[in-house]
């Protein structure tokens, strides 16, 4: 490698000046004096190794330095009076980057902690309803399709800038992304014929109720697909393998896991999913199930404590049902201010979108938070502003009905501590 190493000291000054032309804050000098020692060469005595078992040979595991683990969703008691779990939340505090690790990757529970348990031999995919020719895929038969790789983001409906959230996990932990691969709906639907009466599809997942959700047959021949691949290799058990429909942008109830059967029908049918999604008009219901635009802090955000006044960049999240984000402005004046942030990489349609900002604090209280606008032009709202659309502006119990996209602001004390702005 020809770039040499600065000293610690002199990297935290150089890029802190590169940002913002702004001194170093007390915490400098601090971090440069704790900072690692330089590290030593593999193999010395110095470093402490790892013994590479067979398992480590066979498949990876992560440092046990690093601890960040999914937690039960706390938006409903848990387990509940039936014993069950809700939701699994992500961590996304300690996230980096788009991707949501296959292992961290929030999950929907089914039947508590009990999970399908498929033989992919025996998984079949059938097709059928309002088509000229019925058929059923085996596995092998859809990895022999022309195959799509995308990036998109999962949100349950359920993620909401709680007052009551400590931490993004609580608040936000309902959304990752991944890297899904598989069969574009739409090659199926080609190969079965679609008769022109088709208007709406119902998927069913292996579970029989749960799961089963009625969507326009547009979204199905726009961007669907059934995925068996994630982040590089097969579906997680948890995220349904061997097969699980993805409709990008669309609220997570409708990314039916262990799917098995795809219905094409004429018109909107009620199943177990669709309390709060009884719009039985394509176009209105296809903009009622889209996602965001919403974005969110993860660093600094609740729970996490700033060591002292000085640079820091502040990171976190875009995504949008709509389409790619265009735009991610950041407040660290409490929403009086906006600087535009700007993106770690180039933003993918409905998916999640990295964002930065350099920012020097000035170690005095202050309160942060950023919004988005996606390719529709769409802004993500305020509290206030869902509010007083509800004709509720001054009500501070009003809790958001149906989706919520709303600004999440963190508040910042001058002890460095972070917390729910919405409660602060
Ligand atoms: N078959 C089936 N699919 C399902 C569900 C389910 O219970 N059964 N839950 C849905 C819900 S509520 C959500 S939010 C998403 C979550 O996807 P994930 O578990 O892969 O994160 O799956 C959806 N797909
Ligand atoms: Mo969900």
């Amino acid at each position: 490698m020809a770039w040499k190493r600065p000293a610690r000291r002199e990297f935290l000054k150089g890029s802190a000046a590169l940002a913002s032309g702004l001194t170093v804050g007390a915490l400098a000098p601090d971090a440069a004096a704790q900072g690692p020692a330089p590290a030593a060469s593999p193999g010395s005595a110095a470093t402490p190794m790892l013994k590479d078992t067979s398992e480590l040979i066979k498949y990876g595991d992560r440092s046990k330095y690093v601890t960040s683990v999914r937690i039960p969703h706390g938006g409903r008691p848990t387990p509940d009076t039936f014993g069950l779990t809700f939701h699994v939340a992500t961590p996304l505090q300690d996230s980096v980057g788009v991707v949501t690790p296959s292992s961290l990757h929030y999950y929907a529970t089914t039947r508590g902690s009990f999970l399908p348990d498929i033989d992919p031999r025996q998984h079949t995919l059938m097709i059928h309803g309002l088509v000229d020719r019925p058929l059923t895929f085996t596995m092998d038969d859809l990895k022999r399709l022309p195959s799509v790789t995308r990036l998109h983001f999962i949100e349950c409906a359920g993620n909401r800038s709680s007052p009551r959230a400590k931490n993004v996990q609580e608040s936000h932990g309902m959304t990752s992304c991944a890297e899904w691969t598989g069969v574009l709906l739409s090659t199926l639907l080609k190969e079965c014929g679609l008769k022109g009466s088709a208007k709406w599809f119902v998927a069913e997942g292996a579970e029989e109720v749960k799961g089963a959700s009625s969507m326009p047959i547009a979204k199905a021949m726009d961007d669907c697909l059934v995925a068996y691949g994630m982040n590089g290799e097969a579906v997680r058990p948890q995220n349904g393998f061997p097969l699980r429909l993805m409709v990008p942008g669309f609220e997570g109830i409708f990314h039916t896991k262990w799917v098995r059967r795809i219905k094409v029908v004429d018109q909107y049918h009620i199943n177990y999913n669709d309390f709060g999604h009884l719009d039985q008009d394509a176009k209105e219901a296809a903009l009622g199930y889209q996602i965001g635009p919403k974005s969110v802090i993860t660093f600094p955000s609740g729970s996490q404590r700033l060591p002292g006044r000085g640079f820091y960049e502040i990171s976190g999240l875009a995504w949008s049902g709509g389409g790619a984000i265009r735009k991610v402005e950041v407040s660290t004046d409490a929403g009086k201010t906006w600087k535009v942030a700007e993106f770690k990489g180039t933003p993918q349609r409905m998916a999640h979108t990295r964002f930065g900002l350099g920012w020097n604090w000035d170690g005095k209280e202050t309160v942060i938070m950023s919004r988005c606008t996606d390719e529709l032009g769409s802004v993500q709202p305020s509290r206030v502003q869902i509010a007083e659309h509800f004709h509720k502006p001054a009500d501070p119990s009003f809790s958001i009905p149906g989706l919520d996209n709303s600004i999440m602001p963190w508040h910042i004390a001058s002890d460095g501590s972070v917390t729910n702005g919405l409660t602060a």
